[in-house]
């Protein structure tokens, strides 16, 4: 279930080397703005060769980590129901040949769920989100599936979840939201990067700026990671691969 064909740079070393490991998942079949996001594991793979400096004072320099990128998930266009299934498939099988953590590219942030799902049958943390919206919704139009119900259903999954950065939300959502606690420590990382003023389908005015989201995170102890919901249709950015970049040097082992 997975394509090869547009990796970050050749796999240097196998899968039970790894100290990262890269999965991409260009699917936007659920996106209520603007579709595009399906197009965002290409271009940040590309941004990462165009902009990313390989050296971060402080974090170290991106030869030290042996990075395997898994490819893309063969997703399927007009079936979410299926795509999500093969995402967790994708992941599962990953999981198999190593345990080392995994950063996503999104895609939309619906792709979260079933990567949550399938790295919580073996591994312990705790949930964090960066997102503008709580995306808290049961359904959204009939229909579970939608990138704006994925926080909710892995709230239901884990039992509690930290949501972060959020400026827009109906108000059962934000009645919903006074449930949240604090997540502790080792957290799965999600990034909706509409939580800056990323180009992106669902914009908020007044997004962070990137260096008070890293201030935040860095702190953090990351199990695993994902960023989704970039959008290169409406703009560009290269805060997405440098999101990457900074993720790789802080969590690998
Ligand atoms: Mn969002």
């Amino acid at each position: 279930m997975l394509r090869k064909n547009r990796l970050i740079w050749e796999n240097l070393y196998d899968i039970s080397e790894a100290e990262i490991v890269l999965l991409g998942v260009p699917f936007d079949g659920t996106s209520t703005g603007l579709p595009g996001s399906r197009l965002a594991p290409s271009r940040i793979r590309e941004d990462f060769d165009l902009f990313v400096s390989g050296y971060e004072p402080g974090l170290g320099d991106l030869s030290d980590v042996k990075l395997y990128d898994a490819g893309d998930v063969d997703v399927v266009h007009g079936s979410p129901a299926e795509t999500l299934k093969r995402v967790y498939e994708a992941v599962k099988e990953i999981r198999t040949g190593t345990k080392a953590p995994l950063i996503t590219l999104g895609g939309e942030h619906s792709i979260t769920v079933p990567v949550v799902r399938a790295l919580a049958e073996t591994d312990e943390f705790n949930y964090l989100c960066y997102d503008a919206h709580w995306d808290l919704l049961d359904e959204f139009n009939g229909y579970r599936q939608s990138h704006a119900c994925v926080n909710r259903h892995i709230y239901e999954l884990l039992g509690n979840i930290e949501v972060r950065g959020v400026r827009a939300g109906s108000r059962e959502e934000w009645a919903f939201a006074k449930k949240l606690k604090p997540a502790k420590d080792p957290v799965y990382l999600s990034i909706d990067v509409d939580v800056m003023d990323v180009p992106t389908g669902t914009p908020v005015p007044g997004g962070m700026r990137f260096h008070e989201l890293w201030e935040k995170i860095k702190k953090r102890k990351i199990a695993a990671a994902d960023i989704v919901e970039y959008n290169p249709l409406v703009g560009h950015s290269a805060i997405p691969a440098e999101l990457v970049k900074r993720l790789m040097l802080k969590m690998h082992k």
